[in-house]
């Protein structure tokens, strides 16, 4: 079998999603998630033009060969564009190799390892009251570990809380929208709220928080210790991801298990994380760090730290990448949790899917590859509309991270 033809989608029901479909000679194809959210078309272009063309007439079970060949072959490394470009590539020749052997893409990847993949789901209110509302309506869906996120009081917008009941997080068209941050008040804040939630939904059920890297090391080491009686499954990237050495103080002081790993992309930039055990729970995403053949390696190397995985999910990854993560999730050993937020209903009908949510886990379904299509006739009319994350500044005006 040979790669006779591959291609890029560009398309937007209700938020932008880059496509890569990899087409064999014999009839076969394959799906890839390339998308970058507020990046999209720098992943589309550095596909078609410089990918595209070296893979094709490939033998597209060498997914180790080919992966090699568009990183070492590259010459440069890493980045999120050029990692979710090879990703794109890989989880599709995954997906070929799935179907041309009629199994689903987790018995390549070792066969189930447990039953169902434990996901969370994202509760958020304006103030404290509100969240926890949010989360009692996401146990009576029968989530069993639920992200808080809540409004900050004094401040007009702070991130996991969207405005006037919007889908979270939603693609912002436009240039980017600009809001105001205090970490003085964030911190005085949370301890409040998941006092709160333990004290009003007792004990069994799973917390987690995002800090969105807006912390010192210090300052993370005081909320993981102030969040200490909370008992969270984890706390999510308290300081900028990039900074491995900055966990070391966040670890020294306090027993708050760490996530992190959504911005990043290989494993060079995880490997002192993992080494030193300063953090609990990889985020890095089958998207933006390389698919399978990069993720597995990953995973496989945090196992011999006790560091189990956690990958991202939000909706700016399409349900290409979310099917591929529910595969990868059931299939290795040391799986952590899954992030799952539900994409809009224009999404799954653009991309039709075999995986289901029930009673707090998700299953990957029984279709051959990673059981996910792409109407390309829908699709079509969804165009590709720019859209940008928002940037954050301080009280004072400094520009901070989002
Ligand atoms: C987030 C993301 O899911 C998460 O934990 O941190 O929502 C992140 O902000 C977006 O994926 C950025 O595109
Ligand atoms: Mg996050």
């Amino acid at each position: 079998m040979k790669i006779a033809k591959a291609s890029v989608n560009i398309c937007s029901p209700g938020r932008n999603f880059v496509t890569l479909k990899i087409e064999t000679d014999e009839g076969i194809y394959g799906l890839g998630d390339g998308t970058l959210n507020g990046r999209e078309l720098a992943v589309a272009s550095y596909l078609s033009e410089h990918v595209i063309p070296c893979i094709l007439h490939r033998d597209p079970f060498q997914t180790e060969d080919i992966w090699q060949y568009l990183y070492r072959g590259a010459y440069w490394r890493r980045g999120p564009v050029t990692m979710s470009a090879i990703a794109a590539v890989d989880m599709a020749l995954w997906d070929i190799k799935g179907k041309a052997l009629s199994t689903p893409v987790y018995n390549l990847l070792g066969g189930r390892s447990r039953d169902g993949v434990l996901v969370y789901a994202h509760a958020h209110g304006a103030g404290i009251d509100e969240a926890c509302d949010d989360v009692a309506r996401h146990l009576a869906m029968g989530y069993k570990a639920i992200r808080v996120q809540s409004g900050i009081p004094g401040l007009d917008a702070t991130y996991g809380v969207p405005k006037g009941g919007q889908p979270y997080e939603p693609a912002e068209r436009g240039l980017p929208s600009e809001s105001r941050w205090s970490t003085e008040k964030y911190l005085n804040h949370v301890p409040k709220l998941f006092a709160r939630v333990r004290e009003q939904f007792g004990d069994d059920l799973h917390l987690l928080h995002d800090c969105h890297h807006r912390l010192s090391p210090i300052e993370a080491a005081r909320l993981g210790r102030e969040l200490e009686p909370f008992h969270l499954f984890w706390m999510e990237d308290p300081i900028s991801a990039e900074f491995q050495e900055g966990f070391r103080v966040i670890r020294e002081h306090t027993t708050t298990p760490i996530a992190t790993g959504e911005v990043l992309n290989s494993i060079w930039d995880v490997h002192e994380l993992i080494r030193n055990q300063w953090i609990d729970y990889t985020r890095l995403t089958l998207t933006h760090a390389g698919g399978f053949t990069a993720l597995k390696k990953i995973a496989d190397f945090a196992g011999l730290y006790h560091v189990r995985t956690g990958c991202h999910g939000p909706t700016d990854l399409s349900p290409v990448c979310m099917a591929a993560a529910l595969h990868f999730d059931l299939a290795i050993h040391n799986f952590g949790i899954q992030e799952h937020m539900p994409h809009g209903k224009e999404t799954d009908e653009v991309f039709p899917h075999s995986y289901r949510f029930e009673d707090g886990y998700m299953f990957p379904g029984d279709a051959p590859g990673l059981g996910v299509d792409l109407d390309e006739k829908l699709a079509a009319k969804f165009p590709y509309q720019r859209a940008y994350l928002p940037v954050l500044r301080k009280l004072d005006g400094t520009l901070w991270d989002w």
